[in-house]
């Protein structure tokens, strides 16, 4: 399900930050883009689309997933301009009340729709969109499912951190065949466009920085975030414009 977002003037998108409370020096570059974010200026939105954190295990877990430098980045942030929160692949068990917490919203769809005065944009974490990985859609299957999620948030917070250690291991392990073909899919992304009445994908989760242009559609991908910085795009509603900014 997609949904309209009401937005006016310049939006700032920025995802794939997998901070978490260990990585200090990835906090310390989140905590120093502040400035650069908000010398911007007239930034209606700042929206992060997905895996925030490297991992989240429900919001009893902020300890161990943010950390108290991480979250008081996110109060700054949420200050700047309003501040709302997508779901990634890692942070999809982030609830609205946690959000709320920070300071921000949470939006819990999985595609959000810009609009601008030339052309539609279609805003999407891009899990869904890598198509060929049908191992993970059907796990994704499972972990966006609420009975699931109750019965993972149930577990003791140590069993859950326990499980989440094994699913990064198992993801750092993958094949080098396999990461060659891990991609979002051009034409799922091309059809998820096309149903929302959009002509252009803003999607991150690759750590693919790019843009891509085919038959008439465009596909912004982001870039992640490291200990000198991050990527980050600008929207600026008023003409259409699509603008990379490093933060
Ligand atoms: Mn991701």
């Amino acid at each position: 399900m997609s949904q309209q977002l009401n937005a006016q003037g310049l939006v700032l998108i920025i995802a794939d930050l997998h901070l978490s409370a260990a990585d200090t020096a990835l906090a310390a570059s989140f905590s120093g883009a502040l400035d650069a974010i908000s010398s911007i200026g007239d930034l209606s939105q700042i929206i992060i689309a997905g895996d925030l954190f490297d991992v989240w295990l429900g919001d009893d877990s902020e300890d161990y997933a943010c950390g108290a430098e991480n979250r008081n980045t996110l109060e700054q942030l949420s200050r700047i301009a309003p501040l709302s929160l997508m779901h990634g692949n890692r942070d999809f068990l982030i609830s609205e009340r946690w959000a709320e917490s920070i300071g921000a919203t949470l939006n819990a769809n999985d595609d959000v729709v810009i609009n601008t005065a030339s052309h539609n944009i279609l805003l999407c974490h891009g899990d869904h969109l890598c198509i060929n990985d049908h191992q993970y859609q059907n796990a994704r299957k499972q972990f966006r499912d609420p009975n699931w999620q109750q019965q993972m948030l149930a577990l003791p917070l140590e069993q859950r951190i326990a499980l989440g250690e094994k699913l990064r291991q198992d993801s750092a392990t993958q094949s080098s065949e396999f990461l060659a073909h891990w991609d979002v899919d051009q034409t799922a992304a091309i059809d998820a466009a096309k149903r929302a009445n959009c002509n252009t994908v803003i999607h991150g989760h690759t750590h693919r920085p790019g843009h891509h242009a085919s038959q008439g559609f465009n596909r912004w991908v982001m870039g992640s975030w490291g200990e000198d910085g991050g990527y980050g795009l600008i929207v600026n509603t008023d003409t259409g414009e699509i603008s990379p900014i490093w933060l």
